[in-house]
């Protein structure tokens, strides 16, 4: 497919990486997708018109690589996909599994009725932007550990998003840390599709690449997990706030 316009800086030529297609996508086609994507869910079939025309000029690579769909309250919405993913509270289950001695499946409800953490902290994205004073709800990543009973021996812990493409990694004592949650509300309300509802990580201490959207699995793995979406793609895995990604500017 041939690139027009303003479409090129959206989407660069990338490698191909983890079986992700790297070919660049026509104007045309980002906007179907952000037409069946957010209009859908966010805003309502009429809006697909007033998304061409505003969400277009908004939507930007920030000289990072990263794909900023557009600005929510505080935050901006970022998608490797080009486009929101949705699943209803119904429908929505989270594997945990792998290296492991009994793989769960959990619903929403049941993930709710966990023992639920609450903590107020800051949500920073590696290009610079930071929302301060976030309230998030949700279950320590430890406790479905728990449930699932790792085995003796495994290294880390691998995510997965039904996006089909994004991925993130944490080892074993990063996983277990007390301010990193499987969160399902954010601000005190559910965490809404563009944010990656109903569940997302959320890893406090690291930056926002870490906090997978639309997480549906949690994998115990023997070995050392291999890097997720962004590490492969040039980022450090160990992604402290402050403390990676050549920044010593912001400390915790
Ligand atoms: N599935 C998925 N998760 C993701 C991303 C993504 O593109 N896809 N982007 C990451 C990055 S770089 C950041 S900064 C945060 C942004 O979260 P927000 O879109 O809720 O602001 O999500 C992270 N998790
Ligand atoms: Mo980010």
């Amino acid at each position: 497919m041939r690139t027009v316009g303003a479409a090129a800086r959206y989407w660069p030529k990338r490698r191909s990486l983890d079986g992700v297609e790297g070919k660049p996508v026509g104007r045309r086609v980002v906007l179907g997708m952000m037409g069946t994507g957010l209009a859908g869910i966010v805003f309502g079939s009429k809006a697909a018109d007033l998304l061409e025309r505003v969400v277009a000029p908004i939507a930007s690579r920030d000289g990072t690589g990263f794909l900023s769909l557009f600005p929510v309250g505080r935050f901006r919405i970022y998608t490797v996909t080009g486009r929101l993913h949705s699943r209803s509270d119904v429908d929505y289950r989270l594997n945990v599994g792998g290296f492991v001695d009994s793989p769960v499946t959990l619903t929403l409800d049941e993930l709710r009725a966990m023992p639920a953490t609450r903590m107020t902290k800051d949500f920073q994205c590696v290009t610079g932007w930071r929302v301060h004073d976030v309230k998030w709800t949700g279950v320590r990543l430890a406790d479905l550990l728990d449930k699932a009973g790792v085995k003796d021996g495994a290294q880390g812990v691998r995510f997965g998003s039904f996006d089909g493409v994004y991925t993130e990694t944490l080892t074993m004592d990063q996983a277990r840390r007390d301010d990193v949650i499987v969160a399902y509300e954010m601000e005190g309300k559910p965490v809404t599709a563009a944010h990656g509802g109903p569940a997302r990580l959320y890893v406090a201490p690291m930056y926002g690449y870490k906090s997978i959207k639309w997480l549906d699995m949690i994998e115990v793995s023997e070995k050392e997990p291999r890097p997720g979406y962004w590490e492969v793609r040039g980022y450090d895995t160990h992604a402290w706030i402050g403390k990676s990604n050549g920044r010593d500017d912001r400390p915790v």
